[in-house]
């Protein structure tokens, strides 16, 4: 049983976590929740990145907003992969934790996704647990094949809908 860390630096951050958790749950990936801020309790991020690996994670989503760094600091800690989710919070819009999260120094990498985009965190959470599993790989196929199809009966009705007599 895989299971990821979806840590987030504040409980504003959680409707978007709880997205990532959500989709988590549909591969049938655990998560551990766990709110811990990177400039209000450091010592506990710090603690809680270090012994990531032994406590039996494979993975961990940081969601941070504004100065966002969480998933730097869980990264400066770990060698597990980091992936982070800038927030959008405050009034830059995202962009500064979008900046945050992704401009890591050389050497101590952040898989950063979009601002707010908890879904695509928890896939690649999902595909780099599925490098060596197999059925997960299956279900990642199965719902790319998914997608496709809905594009292409979408496709098909804004066809029809603006089909002209030639
Ligand atoms: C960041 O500041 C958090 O990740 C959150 O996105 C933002 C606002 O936090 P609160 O002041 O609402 O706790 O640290």
């Amino acid at each position: 049983m895989h299971t990821v860390a979806v840590v987030m630096g504040s409980k504003s951050d959680l409707p978007i976590a709880e997205k990532a958790v959500a989709v988590l749950q549909e591969y049938g990936i655990g998560a551990e929740v766990r709110v811990l801020s990177a400039h209000r309790c450091p010592e506990q991020a710090r603690e809680f990145a270090a012994s990531a690996r032994e406590s039996g994670f494979s993975v961990i989503i940081a969601a941070a907003g504004m100065a966002a760094h969480l998933a730097g600091a869980m990264a400066a800690n770990t060698t597990l992969p980091v992936i982070g989710i800038p927030c959008r919070s405050g009034g830059l819009g995202g962009m500064d934790a979008l900046l945050s999260t992704v401009m890591m120094p050389s050497g101590i990498p952040v898989a950063t996704v979009a601002v707010d985009g908890a879904k695509n965190a928890a896939l690649l959470a999902v595909q780099i647990l599925a490098v060596a599993d197999g059925e997960l790989a299956r279900k990642l196929d199965e719902a790319r094949r998914a997608e496709t199809q809905a594009v292409l009966e979408t496709d098909a009705q804004v066809r029809e809908q603006f089909r002209q007599e030639r």
